[in-house]
């Protein structure tokens, strides 16, 4: 609007001396250096001057003529144009015309240029309080600091002064909601800025101009603005009340029977509790029926007792310490901390709806547990045929600190809208309580709020002072409103105060003096909402103390009974997963051959492509090639075998999904999973064709957005949910996976030990040193064996009819050579009784190497086949491709490698034609395959043990092998760590060199090396 930003340039030009007036008083304009935050700074009501009454003047009265002068010329001619054609003038003169004159120009000579300009004035005023009218409003519950107050509020700006206060204003009727659109088109400025004062500098501050939709900020103001604001009948205010002294009094209880133990309370948040439950109330009144809600530390005991209703003596016996005692419970993992733990349960809302609240998981790491609620939520809407995104929605709670600061939360934020990613919205609680740690907000971000961050995505804010628990409520109902109304985020800032230390022993006035000496003499929340009630009637003294008592007893009781309390077996699996092992019940090993007959359908239903789709000719021909490895049973490549895995598992009932950046096509243009038609563009997935009239998005990929920790995260969470789902996620280059390393050190790696929750997460990390420089070489593979919870001094049970080694590792980490090994690793994840994430150092150059293809018996389950005859499934260790019995005195040396490299070699060796050198490959590197390598050592007596990798010494797999094969050779009487020679590059600190040409060199030494004739020395 033209005349909206010409006009707010003009009347700052024009600033009038501030006036003392009513309704401007408090407004400090400061100076940024002096910004402090959420604090609103009241001036005293003594010093409140009562404004004069001046009489009214009725509009009938402006006698100035309109037409007088050039002005009346050139609105002469405007009106010409616009009644030629409205949209020939500025929207601004549009608006104008039909409001102030209409067809009736008789009218016009009523209105004068002051009148025109003070209207004018008057919208800008009316704007000024939408836009800006938080920053006045009373958002901080302790009243401290000042902020910066912009000028457009101060009503003298605009030229009015205090004599204007009971003038009438023409407003104009508008076809906009809230104030402007109640047909009242003249009204005394008092009345008007009461009005916006009311609405928007009350004790909820509203952000919402940023959004560029009109309807949404319609509807807002249809709600900020009326005159109804939703006030609480009795019977609601009960359940807040009651409500609220249980989050306050659950937590002192808390601190008296354990003062010392940490709990991270919400002292001095305590209405987030209930506002937590007015969203869960008004989202189910909305149609959800399953919340799927992360929080931070702060509040998460709470939470578990008072909203996801974890049963109290449940609760207390974590704080007693006699839950992880071992005992005959099974499976109890290493357990974790009590504010990080997970749960859920069944849920009976204010108005008697069921709702399913599960409580994800999460570790220390702040905001990290974002992006995996939005994947688990995601999920649970594809499992319940949820396409509306009304029924599973996402509740997160932030901290004022996290929130700005890490920056998954906006990686988190940043799917939401995305086809493939979105949740249909989230609702976003920040427990705003002033201090991160010790840290205050001014040295936290550099953002006005905490909240800032949702402004990029269109979401609105509504700010709150916690203090005030109607308007928390208030606020959490709208949030919870706009969700399910416009499938978007919506965040609730409750602007609080931390009533201790950064937790329970921590001593907040060594860094926070002033603001805890104003916090010891501050009453609690509950304290003021049972004045408010008892004073204004809603409810009586002795029902406040009834409520009291109650909760005291509850808690009471419970703790008498958490002593004697013997849990359940943990609810480590969730409906889903009814029926999957833990790690201490066997789960024997399956084949994952397929059927001929069925793989040659299925392959064909993914190779055919409609006649009525142009793919590229290189598509057309990639698809060609892939009808003819069909027909031939030959030369099947990686991403065949990989379509076919998908493809197999699919026709078997499962969901696959895989995301990543580029995916769809594939970095390595190896994959072509989505076909463009060149003519039209229109998208093509053969993948969508393998069931008749398969289910949409039963086979998912899709391209995500350049982030590692949020997409991966998001991943983790969609494969918590269903153990049905064969879930990926792959990394454009492996070495860009360390931009999620929280997600695989916090969760991926150890959420079945911490949490009881089993995960099959696959990552897809491409791996392999041909040149690329140190960015583009390693996903780092060291770090995942080093990660591995194997004890490389203890084999393990091997007999294949009882062993759990699988079971009891906490992940497995493959280096894979061949495309049908990779087809049983992707299907074997789904064909097992459990779930165990799968880290896979996937190929690049093998993508297309010649010797790397499978044919079709490798992946063919025979009728009648031995149990564990390998083709039909996952080789955990490839044998020397050389037909070698089953002793072989005249071998000279073994090498044992994983991954590319035994291309290399294998081709060095063919060409001086070493047959007295063997070559075996360890596909799975964890757990390791301590049977399989000691059946090679036993096969080959005499030879010398070479380990072989192209990374550098510190990084690959070597130290991860050294213990292991060792252990390995010990017991066979093989010898000692030092009869393990390696062969590989040399320590560094950069995982690859950036000079093609000293690769090349590199990786030419290295295989010359492994195929010297001389007895390696090295390193001992
Ligand atoms: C990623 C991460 N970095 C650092 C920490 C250590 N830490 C724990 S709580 C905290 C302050 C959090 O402040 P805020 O978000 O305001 O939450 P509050 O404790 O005030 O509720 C910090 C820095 C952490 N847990 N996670
Ligand atoms: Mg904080």
């Amino acid at each position: 609007m033209a005349w909206f930003r010409a006009a707010t340039v003009i009347t700052k030009r024009k600033l009038l001396q501030r006036s003392a007036w009513n309704f401007a008083p408090r407004i400090q304009v400061l100076s940024s250096q002096q910004k402090t935050f959420h604090a609103t700074n009241f001036t005293p009501k003594s010093q409140v001057v009562a404004p004069s009454k001046p009489s009214p003047v009725p509009l009938s009265r402006l006698t100035d003529s309109f037409l007088y002068g050039s002005s009346s010329t050139y609105l002469e001619e405007l009106q010409k144009a616009w009644e030629a054609d409205p949209s020939s003038v500025d929207e601004s003169w549009d608006i104008f015309f039909r409001n102030y004159i209409g067809h009736d120009t008789s009218r016009i000579s009523q209105v004068s240029t002051k009148q025109i300009q003070e209207s004018m004035s008057l919208m800008l005023l009316v704007r000024a309080y939408q836009m800006y009218g938080h920053m006045i409003a009373k958002l901080d519950p302790l009243e401290l600091g000042q902020r910066q107050i912009p000028q457009e509020l101060d009503p003298a700006n605009y030229g009015f002064t205090e004599s204007d206060l009971d003038r009438e204003f023409f407003l104009g009727a508008w076809k906009i909601s809230g104030i402007l659109s109640e047909n009242q088109p003249v009204r005394t400025l008092r009345s008007i800025l009461t009005r916006l004062e009311k609405a928007y500098c009350g004790t909820i501050g509203y952000e919402y101009m940023h959004i560029a939709d009109t309807e949404k900020c319609n509807w807002l103001r249809d709600r900020i603005e009326s005159e109804e604001t939703a006030k609480f009948d009795r019977e609601h205010c009960l359940v807040i009340l009651e409500r609220l002294a249980w989050s306050l009094k659950y937590e002192m209880f808390l601190g008296t029977k354990w003062s010392s133990a940490k709990r991270f309370g919400l002292e001095g948040a305590e209405t987030l509790i209930p506002g937590l439950q007015e969203v869960i109330d008004r989202a189910a009144d909305f149609g959800a029926e399953n919340v799927v809600l992360g929080t931070t530390h702060r509040g998460r005991v709470n939470a578990l007792g008072t909203v996801v209703k974890m049963p109290l003596r449940r609760i207390f016996c974590e704080f007693n310490g006699t839950l992880n005692s071992p005992d005959e419970r099974g499976y109890t993992g290493t357990g974790d901390v009590k504010h990080h733990l997970g749960a859920s349960y069944d849920h009976k809302t204010r108005n008697s709806k069921n709702v399913h609240i599960s409580l994800v998981p999460n570790p220390s790491h702040l905001e990290a547990v974002d992006p995996v609620v939005e994947g688990k939520t995601r999920a649970k809407q594809y499992f319940s045929n949820d396409s509306e995104r009304i029924k599973n929605i996402s509740i997160l709670i932030h901290g004022d600190g996290s929130l700005p600061g890490q920056g998954v939360a906006y990686e988190s934020l940043h799917l939401s809208a995305l086809p493939n990613y979105s949740t249909g919205g989230t609702v976003h609680l920040v427990l705003n309580n002033q201090v991160a740690f010790t840290t205050d907000p001014d040295s936290g971000r550099s953002s006005q709020y905490c909240t800032d961050i949702a402004k990029a995505f269109d979401s609105p804010v509504f700010h709150v002072n916690g203090d005030d628990m109607e308007a928390v409520a208030r606020a959490c109902q709208l949030a919870a409103e706009w969700r399910q109304t416009f499938h978007s985020d919506a965040m609730v800032d409750v602007v609080c105060y931390r009533r201790f230390g950064h937790n329970e022993v921590d001593e907040p006035f060594l860094t926070q003096p002033m603001m805890y000496k104003v916090i010891k003499n501050h009453p609690t929340a509950l304290d003021f909402y049972e004045k408010k009630l008892v004073e204004s009637g809603v409810v009586t003294q002795e029902e406040v103390d009834g409520i009291h008592k109650k909760i005291n007893k509850i808690l009471n009781d419970e703790f008498l009974a958490s002593k004697d309390h013997v849990p359940d077996r943990k609810d480590w699996l969730s409906a889903n997963w009814t029926g999957f092992k833990s790690p201490d019940q066997l789960s024997p090993i399956r084949n994952t051959g397929v059927k001929i007959e069925t793989l040659k359908k299925i392959g064909k239903s993914i190779t055919t492509l409609p006649d009525n789709i142009t793919p590229h000719r290189a598509v057309k021909k990639f698809y060609e090639q892939r009808v003819q490895m069909l027909e031939s049973g030959e030369g099947i490549d990686w991403g065949f075998a990989e379509a076919l895995a998908f493809a197999t598992l699919i026709a078997e009932g499962n969901h696959v999904r895989l995301s990543g950046q580029d995916v769809e096509r594939g970095t390595f243009s190896h994959r072509h999973a989505i076909i463009h038609d060149q003519q039209t563009g229109v998208k093509y997935c053969p993948l969508d064709h393998v069931n008749p009239n398969q289910r949409k998005e039963m086979f998912t990929v899709s391209n995500s957005t350049l982030s590692e920790y949020g997409v991966m995260g998001f991943e983790f969470g969609y494969s918590m949910e269903n153990p049905h789902s064969l879930v990926m996620w792959e990394a454009q280059f492996g070495d860009f996976a360390n931009g999620g390393q929280v997600i695989i050190d916090n969760f991926l790696s150890s959420c079945e030990a911490k949490w009881l929750r089993q995960n099959g997460l696959v990552l897809l990390l491409p791996h392999g040193y041909d040149g690329q420089g140190p960015e583009h070489s390693s996903a780092r593979l060291e770090r995942f064996l080093q990660m591995s919870n194997e004890n490389p001094f203890v084999i393990p049970e091997m007999d294949p009819k009882v062993t759990k080694q699988i079971q009891e590792c906490n992940w497995q980490v493959v280096n894979i050579t061949t495309p049908a090994n990779y087809f049983h690793v992707l299907r074997r994840q789904i064909h097992r009784e459990f779930r165990k994430p799968l880290i896979v150092m996937s190929p690049k150059n093998l993508l297309r190497h010649k010797e790397c293809k499978s044919k079709i018996s490798e992946f063919v389950d025979v009728e009648g086949n031995d149990e564990h005859q390998e083709s039909t499934k996952f080789m955990r260790l490839i044998k020397d491709k050389n037909n070698h019995s089953q002793l072989e005195e005249g071998v000279r040396r073994v090498i044992l490698c994983s991954g590319k490299v035994y291309y290399d070699l294998d081709e060095e060796r063919g060409k001086i034609n070493a047959k007295d050198i063997a070559i075996c490959r360890v596909e799975q590197l964890c757990p390791f395959p301590y049977d399989l390598i000691q059946q090679e050592l036993k096969r080959y007596p005499n030879a010398e043990i070479v380990w072989c990798q192209e990374e550098p010494m510190n990084m690959g797999a070597y130290y991860y092998m050294l213990p292991r094969l060792w252990t390995s050779m010990k017991t066979l009487g093989r010898g000692s760590m030092e009869d393990i020679k390696y062969v590989g590059r040399d320590p560094a600190a950069a995982t690859a060199t950036g000079f093609y040409k000293i690769h090349q060199k590199e990786q030419s030494e290295l295989v010359h090396k492994a195929m010297q004739n001389q007895p390696i020395h090295y390193p001992f």
